[in-house]
């Protein structure tokens, strides 16, 4: 419905005193989407505050429909946000600035009245590589300096939306305030938005995470790309827990500007965990059936672009194996009252890396996404299509192909097609192996988590802990190569304990003790550890991995049902000899490598874990965790 600003007065927005500024502004707001009437008193407090503040010429309220997207589709075309991709159905392609690429997260903050409720405060730690704090008084200051007026000339899109099935114990609502119709259509697929949320919201407690976005405007006024509105010199991402409220300025990409993904799900997500007793990770979640047709259910966490949606959508090359997707990127889970615990996926789509799919890889993607998708950044083809650096030859037989900065392409040109971090957003309920139950508002039962990253020496191809106290510390003692996901440049080896360092809401030493207190809460699953990355000297990858690691999750599985198949090591539990079932497997595989655990590397492992957790989380870290390491330092001395 459309409504005009007489219209939108009556229907009650404005129906309370206001601030001097507001109503001036809605008497000039001309034209509107949306029915005021479905807000909550609540809702309308906070547009009221945003429109203060931003200062734009509309007020769009999103209702979610198919209609919608057509009108927006079109004003991103007349703008040339997008060109439509043709030898599709309704998929676009989405080109940003250049300097607008990426999670920035040197820019994002935690704001609490004290640090150290934000991060580790160690003497070393400066700056912290566990999060950025900043005051109460310097948000407001970089609020102040960036916010008012910024929406002038624009419209302010208001997105309801739940993470989670609507109406889930499990689930929370978000309202998204933004002026990119972009971030409008990505958070359409990639979360449940519409009027339906803020039905239930009518019909519920209310409660809602405020998030606030802008791509801003910089100082000079001008957009170097007006197709794709940035202010990346000014770009700021903002968390205040205490208030459940995220604002984030300058950036029109990703999880800078998909609030509900890492703003919401995980770094707010992780605060609200924490004070309600359950936990909010950057996990997969996904279902495997054994070829007896027992299914149980896995989550794994590995940092930014270290194989998450490659995982969660595999298809397996051992004979009788079926993997099902529940979600690729995050999961919420909570014991229930049988002390099982219970994942969701609180998205609705997936935000995957385009590059390195193909058919070869990621079959069950390719059968996803060349629908109804929003690519960003990769390059197009002169038939109408999209291509990236590892979909395959063939894509680019007889075609010309444009680069994602919209230059002529071609294999000789020495640069790549796509950008590293280029992006299909693409609805999950298209994935053709999508759970059965991945809506079920109870979640799914959880038997195993495996911790991961990229580790091009040293680290085995699996590995099991102990205990649960164990595997904490080897969550807490996860080291990845940097990619592409955010500015970090090089492939240095970072820490990235649970693969959430940028993503922690609060304390990384009191989430650890979060993370130890939930044996007392229910019953813990086994943990684990994966590394598909490993290569030989001569720089080649010493496993297939993709749907060959199908061997790894059976080993995991064959251990979830209690087999005696690992032998001890100074690391943790590994395959015993023969246990992993190589059978059909046409590469040769040097097991002896793969597995091989050196002391040289083990100890100075050990040393670089200590070094990292006394300089960076210090008094912080629990005792039970610091104790694993000395347990690690013995052992490895023993070698
Ligand atoms: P985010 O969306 O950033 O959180 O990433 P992600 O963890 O979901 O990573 P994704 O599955 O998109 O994989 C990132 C890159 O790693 C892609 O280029 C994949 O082709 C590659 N990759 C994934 N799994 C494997 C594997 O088993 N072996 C190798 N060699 N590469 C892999
Ligand atoms: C990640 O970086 O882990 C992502 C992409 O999943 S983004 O949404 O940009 O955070
Ligand atoms: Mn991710």
């Amino acid at each position: 419905m459309l409504l005009k600003g007489a219209q939108l007065l009556r229907c009650g927005l404005l129906s309370r005193p206001q601030s001097h500024n507001f109503r001036l502004l809605c008497r000039s707001l001309s034209v509107h989407y949306g029915d005021a009437k479905t807000l909550t008193p609540a809702v309308r407090k906070y547009l009221e505050q945003c429109v203060d503040l931003c200062q734009p010429d509309k007020i769009h309220i999103c209702d979610g429909t198919v209609g919608e997207s057509k009108m927006l589709q079109c004003l991103m075309l007349k703008q040339g946000t997008i060109v439509p991709l043709p030898k599709y159905h309704n998929c676009w392609l989405a080109r940003t600035n250049p300097a607008d690429v990426a999670r920035v997260e040197s820019r994002t903050f935690i704001c609490t009245e004290r640090k150290e409720q934000a991060i580790p405060v160690t003497e070393k730690a400066t700056p912290s590589a566990l999060g950025n704090w900043i005051s109460e008084g310097d948000l407001k200051k970089a609020i102040d300096e960036r916010f008012p007026g910024c929406m002038k000339g624009r419209t302010m899109y208001v997105i309801p939306f739940s993470m989670g099935p609507v109406g889930s114990p499990l689930s929370k609502v978000g309202i998204e305030v933004t002026d990119s119709p972009y971030v409008v259509e990505s958070m359409k697929v990639m979360t449940r938005a519409g009027t339906q949320v803020l039905d239930h919201l009518q019909a519920g407690d209310g409660q809602f995470v405020k998030c606030l976005h802008s791509v801003g405007t910089p100082p000079s006024g001008v957009h170097a790309q007006p197709s794709w509105p940035c202010d990346p010199e000014r770009t700021i991402v903002l968390h205040k827990p205490s208030d459940n409220e995220i604002v984030s300025y300058g950036s029109g990409y990703g999880g800078n500007s998909l609030l509900g993904k890492k703003c919401f799900a995980l770094r707010i997500g992780s605060t609200i965990a924490k004070r309600e007793g359950w936990l909010a990770e950057h996990m997969v979640i996904l279902g495997i059936t054994n070829p007896k047709g027992k299914k149980i259910y896995l989550t794994a966490a590995f940092p930014s672009a270290c194989g998450k949606t490659n995982l969660a959508m595999m298809k397996p090359s051992l004979p009788g194996y079926k993997v099902e997707c529940v979600g690729d990127d995050i999961a919420w889970m909570k014991f229930d009252s049988q002390g099982v615990l219970r994942a969701i996926n609180p998205e609705f789509g997936f935000f995957g890396v385009a590059p390195g799919t193909s058919k070869a890889t990621n079959p069950v993607a390719m059968d996803t996404i060349f629908r109804n998708t929003i690519f960003t950044n990769v390059a197009s083809t002169s038939d109408g299509g999209v291509y990236w650096e590892g979909m395959g030859d063939a894509n680019v037989k007889d075609v010309t192909v444009t680069d994602w900065l919209g230059k002529l392409w071609s294999k000789e040109s020495g640069r790549n097609a796509a950008h590293a971090n280029s992006r299909f957003c693409t609805p999950a309920s298209q994935c053709p192996i999508i759970d059965p139950a991945w809506e079920d508002p109870a979640g799914v039962p959880i038997s195993g988590m495996i911790f991961g990253g990229r580790r091009p020496a040293g680290v085995p191809l699996v590995f099991e802990a102990r205990d649960w106290t164990h595997g904490v510390f080897i969550g807490a003692a996860m080291r990845s190569e940097a990619t592409a996901a955010a500015e970090h440049k090089g492939k240095v080896i970072m820490h990235d304990p649970f693969a959430m360092r940028p993503f922690f809401g609060y304390n990384f030493g009191d989430y650890l003790s979060h993370w130890l207190s939930m044996e007392k809460r229910g019953k813990v699953p086994k943990i684990f550890h994966v590394n598909w990355f490993r290569k030989s000297e001569d720089g080649q990858f010493l496993w297939p991995g993709f749907g060959e690691n199908s061997r790894v999750l059976d080993w995991i599985f064959r251990r979830v049902e209690g087999e005696k198949c690992y032998e001890e090591s100074a690391i943790g539990r590994l395959p015993s000899k023969d246990s992993l079932n190589l059978a059909g497997l046409d590469e040769k595989i040097d097991l002896e490598q793969l597995f091989s655990l050196p002391k040289d590397f083990w100890a100075q492992e050990a040393r670089e874990i200590e070094k990292y957790f006394k300089e960076q989380v210090g008094q912080h870290l629990p005792r039970e965790v610091a104790d694993q390491l000395e347990v690690l330092k013995a052992r490895v001395a023993d070698m």
